[in-house]
């Protein structure tokens, strides 16, 4: 039986702000098509290096109480999972740091993570062989997708806290994915569930003209 999984939302959705990232994939707006040598080994070509930590969503922002938070995997894996908080916690906890870069053209470097390695839920759900591609679902509606291979990565977390204080809801607490080589739309704030799927299914920003690879060193903005 389907129980219950909505949860608290405040904010309206950013409607205005949609609408203008969709016309900005229209115009190839922010491509650049050269890399600043200065930075050439760490800042991707087109982006601006920024201190403080931007907000960036479509204006809802869950309320997920640590008892009602769920993690799912599941599609085509051998052992569906559903997690609650007390058995996230419990597994293998790494700290990491990554630099993240935004596809409306702000990075920010050594962000220190902390959280579960996506190859840790991947090991305890165990993909079919079929399964080719990972689709995700946040509580404020959210989608985004991703290669199989690029989230089973050493370095893609479920992050929960970030410089050693719990991940805040604006930052997409209780529990966020970073996945630190694709632009950070592709690392979905509020993550709630996570399905294994044989075809692709371009998320929220892939069908609105942004790229479906996201790689901010190609500079796969639109696509
Ligand atoms: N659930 C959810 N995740 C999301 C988004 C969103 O609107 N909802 N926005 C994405 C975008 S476009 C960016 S740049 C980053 C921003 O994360 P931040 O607000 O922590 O900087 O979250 C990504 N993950
Ligand atoms: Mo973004």
């Amino acid at each position: 039986m389907a129980e219950d999984e909505s949860v608290p939302l405040t904010g309206k959705l950013r409607e205005k702000l949609v609408e203008k990232k969709q016309d900005w994939a229209r115009d190839g707006r922010l491509i650049t098509g050269h890399t600043d040598a200065a930075h050439a080994m760490r800042l991707p070509p087109g982006q601006t290096l920024v201190k403080d930590w931007p907000v960036l969503d479509l204006g809802v922002q869950p309320d997920v109480a640590k008892d009602r938070f769920r993690l799912r995997v599941e599609g085509l894996v051998e052992n569906r999972v559903a997690l609650d908080w007390d058995w996230f916690m419990s597994l293998e906890q790494t700290e990491q740091v990554c630099d993240i870069h935004c596809v409306t053209q702000w990075s920010r470097y050594d962000n220190r993570f902390t959280g579960v390695r996506a190859r840790t839920l991947l090991a305890l759900a165990r993909p079919k062989p079929s399964a080719r591609f990972v689709g995700f679902t946040s509580y404020d509606g959210y989608t985004t997708n991703v290669p199989l291979a690029a989230f089973d990565d050493d370095d893609v977390l479920l992050a929960h806290a970030w410089e050693g204080e719990p991940l805040t809801r604006a930052h997409g607490g209780p529990v966020r994915v970073v996945l630190p080589k694709l632009y950070f739309w592709k690392s979905p704030k509020w993550v709630t569930r996570i399905e294994l799927l044989a075809e692709d299914r371009p998320g929220f920003w892939e069908v609105r003209g942004y790229h479906n690879n996201a790689d901010p060193w190609l500079e796969e903005r639109y696509g």
